[in-house]
């Protein structure tokens, strides 16, 4: 019994990552294991990117944020909600740090993940025509965002799924972001993401990762975007 408790913490890592896990966290942050081996997601996306993106970028944002904000109490959403009231410091770190803990969840190697669940084909559809056009759409707003940022799918302040990019590490959860919204899925767009594998060729790593995005992921996000208040 005792050691199904300590089996059950080990496994509530970013494996079984939630809004809710990603957003009740409090500073100290801290580093959780990528849900996959850093090679699983290749050739889209390859191991050395991979383990210096994790251990190395995301890594930084922790350590940031955890020097800027010591002893702060609210969490990483209430934190992001009230970005403005912080120094800069803050909305590039606990941002990275948010951006990147949801980013990891939204890949898999397992091909049940990879199918795209028929509820959410048929939102993308009716929003966006076809689940193609989603596509290019995305890549065109991933594009468009000129140097470091993402690019995001949100439910907007409609309810509307919705296409947006946000600069730096800033999110569509900020009060600050321009269109603000709950992501529902996210492309991290700097460099760093892509520039071993791809160099300058940000559209070829664009469409690539289509391969690998867990979509029964960003399905279960998108059944529980309304939890985010
Ligand atoms: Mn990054």
């Amino acid at each position: 019994m005792k050691k199904c408790v300590i089996l059950l913490m080990f496994v509530s890592s970013l494996a079984q990552a939630s809004y809710k896990s990603i957003h009740s966290e409090k500073i100290p942050l801290s580093l959780k294991p990528l849900p996959y081996p850093s090679a699983a997601l290749e050739p889209a996306i390859d191991q050395q990117t991979m383990e210096i993106h994790h251990g190395r970028h995301h890594k930084a944002f922790i350590d940031l944020a955890n020097k800027s904000i010591p002893g702060e109490k609210k969490n990483v959403l209430e934190i992001l909600r009230s970005v403005s009231q912080y120094p800069a410091a803050v909305r590039n770190s606990v941002g990275g740090h948010w951006n990147h803990s949801f980013f990891w969840t939204l890949f898999s190697a397992d091909k049940n993940d990879q199918k795209m669940p028929p509820r959410l084909e048929k939102e993308i559809t009716a929003q966006f025509g076809s689940v193609d056009n989603f596509k290019a759409e995305f890549e065109k707003s991933g594009m468009g965002r000129f140097g470091s940022g993402w690019a995001w799918l949100i439910r907007g302040a409609d309810g509307k799924l919705q296409i947006t990019a946000t600069p730096y590490q800033d999110n569509p959860l900020m009060e600050v972001a321009e269109v603000k919204g709950i992501p529902v899925f996210g492309m991290d767009v700097w460099e760093h993401a892509y520039y071993l594998k791809y160099q300058n060729k940000r559209a070829d790593y664009l469409k690539a990762v289509w391969a690998v995005v867990n979509w029964k992921k960003v399905d279960e996000y998108d059944r529980t975007w309304k939890s985010v208040k």
